[in-house]
């Protein structure tokens, strides 16, 4: 028997776009062999003809064609609706989200569910990859929110394997979606999107990037809120994402280390190496302890105190490995030269080799993915 392969299509006034997209996805059956096509439209609200055109289709499609009608409550909480409705009433063995604007072409169907076949679990049509594109004819803002916005999150999660979080073109294997219910409830409009994703990275999915051609809708208007949708994804990445954490963690400590030592040199009258020695290691002390409940929360350092012990010690290394390499990079650079611009000299180690090395070391001997 076909797996069932079902499309969901939210839609708010997709009149104009919604019967010729039901149509051209059921004609790509004829180029699948393993899945059986479904479709589910989630309809919130339209104040068009969209629901009618549709159940005017299910006589059509009486066995394949679905739809639900909800309130509108943005595009995460429309997918979220039909993911349980899909779960109950379709048990499909894998998802498509996909506008409803012909914004994504059903062309890429076929293609995507032969990378599921050949082992991936979750396939995103992206635009930001060699052979994809977004529309020339797009306003420079828009390309510019969108470009950023990826770039934003890639860093913000130091997950440069992917490059397009928020595209709304994707297929995904139906586990992840069933393990991924209660995460995503959270998060009603387009950030939800990148929730899913965040989810399915350390859910440990295997994750596959096809080039697509984003095309611009032609009927109906843009639901999109730029400066919403920007100041939610900081908002997720700030909650979830250990880099940004951690170098918070960063400055944190170098306001402690700063701090204490200005308190015990100039108000205490303590020598100066004792100082730098307490106010150093008191530093290290807070990043670690930080770092462990907040910015790798998710994989605290479990086992009793020994393992404290044993890991804080792991980190007094990693901290002696920087200060090592900044003392000795920064040698190399005035040598070589000269004085004068060794504070970019340190900035510039700071940040591209000191933050990745603690990053990395951190990640790999510390705080490891379980
Ligand atoms: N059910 C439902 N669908 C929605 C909602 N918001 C947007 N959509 C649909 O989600 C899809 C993507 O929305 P668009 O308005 O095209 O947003 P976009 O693709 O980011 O922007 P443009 O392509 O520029 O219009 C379309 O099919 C919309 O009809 C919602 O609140 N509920
Ligand atoms: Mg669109």
């Amino acid at each position: 028997m076909k797996k069932i392969a079902l499309i969901i299509l939210p839609t708010h006034n997709e009149a104009g776009n919604i019967e010729k997209l039901i149509e051209e996805i059921f004609k790509e059956q004829e180029k699948i062999e393993k899945f059986l096509l479904k479709i589910l439209v989630n309809d919130s609200s339209s104040t068009d003809k969209t629901a009618e055109i549709v159940k005017r289709l299910i006589k059509k499609y009486p066995e394949n064609l679905y739809l639900i009608e909800t309130k509108k409550e943005g595009l995460g909480k429309a997918y979220y609706q039909a993911f349980l409705y899909a779960k109950e009433k379709i048990k499909p063995y894998v998802v498509f989200e996909m506008d409803a604007d012909l914004s994504h072409s059903p062309k890429k169907i076929p293609e995507m569910l032969l990378e599921i076949e050949k082992g991936a679990d979750m396939v995103i049509g992206a635009r930001y990859i060699k052979g994809g594109s977004i529309p020339k004819d797009w306003g420079l803002h828009r390309k510019v929110f969108s470009f950023f916005g990826n770039l934003i999150i890639r860093l913000g999660f130091m997950n440069l394997k992917i490059h397009d979080w928020t595209s709304g073109f994707r297929a995904i294997k139906f586990w992840i979606l069933n393990n991924s219910l209660n995460h995503i409830k959270n998060y009603s409009g387009y950030v939800f999107q990148i929730a899913l994703l965040d989810f399915a990275i350390k859910e440990k999915a295997n994750i596959k990037e096809i080039p697509i051609n984003f095309i611009d809708r032609k009927y109906g208007k843009s639901k999109i809120f730029f400066s919403q949708y920007i100041f939610n994804i900081f908002l997720y990445i700030l909650k979830f994402s250990s880099f940004i954490k951690f170098f918070i963690v960063g400055i944190i400590g170098f306001f402690i280390d700063f701090g204490l030592s200005y308190l015990f040199i100039e108000k205490i009258h303590q020598t100066v190496w004792l100082a730098t020695l307490i106010s150093t290691e008191i530093a290290i002390l807070s990043n670690f302890l930080l770092n462990n409940f907040w910015s790798f929360s998710h994989k605290k350092i479990q086992g009793g105190f020994i393992k404290y012990l044993f890991n804080f010690l792991k980190f007094n290394f990693v901290s002696a490995g920087s200060v090592f390499i900044q003392t000795l990079g920064l040698q190399i650079l005035v040598n070589v030269f000269g004085k004068n611009l060794w504070y970019l000299y340190k900035i510039l180690i700071i940040t591209f080799i000191i933050i990745p090395y603690s990053y990395i070391l951190y990640n790999k001997l510390i705080w490891r993915n379980k």
